[in-house]
């Protein structure tokens, strides 16, 4: 077993390797850093978080109250309702075969009892979209955001959950199932527990807490929940009713076509032992209890991974970020070997084929974003060849969008997006990425 002092080093060193300026030399050899034949690559994005005036859903609600924990309100968002077109083309222009994106069930199903068919047009517009440029639609049914209404019945504290996301399902996959390549029921159901994991602070659960006061008063509801904003004391109350919705949502939506893959996608940490017993214990207990349940759903095609960080688990608890680990944004410790470790987790637990359907880096600093997708990816070449079916790698992001509670101040895009026009530029790590995908090595 090696100490604390010791990994740090072992850590350190490893960062600073990785942290070299991006070698082509592994690019030029023949045969090594190649990637499957039919890999899948592509960049995604989110319904809410581009699109703009999600006016009907709960997180505008939340965005709108006081207080609210959301730095700004989404608002127009990166306008891609009208400008899905331009966005396809810019994720084509990268050599994608893939665009993921989201349905928002607060367009399609504005208020119980009504679907609106423009809106399931607009989609099938899309999915269309997405075929005409030889890309395979990849389809997340809820990412986060849920209508108002849902979440003023109590969202996923609520038993009836489950069902009412199976009833959209089936009626959205009536009209889309078609022409889907791949479909995700939820998008990280499992990110509240992650972050309770990682240590968010009381003052943000009490003002979390307070924030979904705020909305149940504004829509005369008596109690609010939502799938990304909860109380602390619902987390294990929703966790089974999330998975149980997972599993009616996919037979609902298979119902309509049984061929399609359905899956979910799972936030996951890269939870590292230092190698001694209180930190192998802790790493298992984290991953059990952040993916536990989730990982022993038997009824789903595939698993999505997404990873943004790691955390190193000692003796005594979390190790701090060392002084010269790569950071994000945030001041989270990132570190390119971490993909490929949640992807073989996941795999040697499941057996199930792998998709990575998110992953990226919350950063100003665009160099480090090239560097981290070229490393991440050397790293999960090698993790393919030694054996696990992974699908493909969809880029977080495709645009710089709304990041949630942060607003539009985190930036994970390939793309910048000016918030008065619109107009979209590609950043010289989407030009990094695009070299890869095109060559389909790193
Ligand atoms: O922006 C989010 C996304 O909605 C879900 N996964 C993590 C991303 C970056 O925080």
């Amino acid at each position: 077993m090696i100490n604390r002092r010791q990994f740090m080093a072992l850590a350190s060193a490893a960062t600073a390797s990785l942290s070299m300026p991006i070698s082509t030399a592994s690019a030029k050899s023949d045969g090594a850093g190649k990637f499957p034949e039919d890999f899948i690559w592509g960049a995604a994005s989110a319904g809410h978080q581009v699109e703009g005036n999600n006016v009907n859903s709960d997180i505008w609600l939340l965005e709108n109250v006081q207080p609210t924990l959301f730095k700004e309100p989404s608002g127009d968002a990166c306008n891609s309702f009208e400008l899905w077109e331009t966005d396809l083309d810019l994720c084509k222009a990268l050599g994608s075969s893939s665009y993921r994106f989201s349905i928002e069930w607060a367009r399609i199903q504005p208020e119980p009892g009504f679907y609106s068919q423009a809106m399931l047009d607009h989609y099938k517009r899309v999915i269309e979209g997405c075929h005409k440029r030889n890309m395979i639609p990849m389809v997340s049914f809820n990412h986060f955001a849920s209508p108002k209404w849902f979440a003023a019945m109590g969202g996923w504290t609520n038993p009836q959950a489950p069902q009412l996301f199976a009833d959209y399902c089936r009626r959205a996959a009536a009209e889309l199932a078609d022409g889907i390549g791949y479909a995700v029921t939820f998008n990280e159901p499992n990110l509240l527990r992650l972050l309770k994991v990682i240590g968010l602070p009381p003052f943000v659960w009490d003002m979390q807490g307070k924030m979904l006061d705020a909305a149940a008063k504004a829509v005369n509801s008596d109690y609010v929940s939502c799938l990304n904003a909860a109380r602390i004391e619902d987390l294990d109350t929703m966790n089974p009713l999330l998975i149980e919705g997972h599993k009616l949502g996919r037979k609902a939506i298979k119902s309509e076509r049984s061929a399609l893959d359905v899956g979910f996608t799972l936030a996951m940490l890269d939870e590292i032992s230092d190698g001694s017993d209180g930190g192998n214990k802790a790493r298992d207990e984290m991953r059990d209890y952040n993916y536990g349940a989730w990982l022993a759903v038997q009824e789903t095609d595939f698993i999505g991974v997404q990873n943004y960080e790691r955390v190193v688990l000692t003796d005594d608890g979390k190790l701090p970020v060392p002084d010269d680990a790569q950071r994000n944004h945030a001041g989270r410790w990132v570190e390119p070997t971490s993909l490929a470790n949640c992807v073989e987790y996941t795999y040697r637990t499941t057996n199930k084929p792998i998709i990575v359907t998110e992953h990226g880096i919350g950063t100003e600093n665009d160099q480090q974003r090239e560097w981290f997708i070229t490393e991440s990816l050397r790293h999960l070449q090698q993790t393919i060849q030694n054996g696990v079916p992974v699908k493909g790698y969809i880029h977080w992001t495709l645009l710089d969008n709304f990041e949630w509670v942060s607003g539009y101040t985190e930036h994970f895009g390939l793309h910048t997006v000016d918030l008065q026009t619109f107009e979209r530029k590609q950043k010289p790590s989407a030009k990094a990425y695009s070299r890869i995908i095109k060559r389909n090595r790193v």
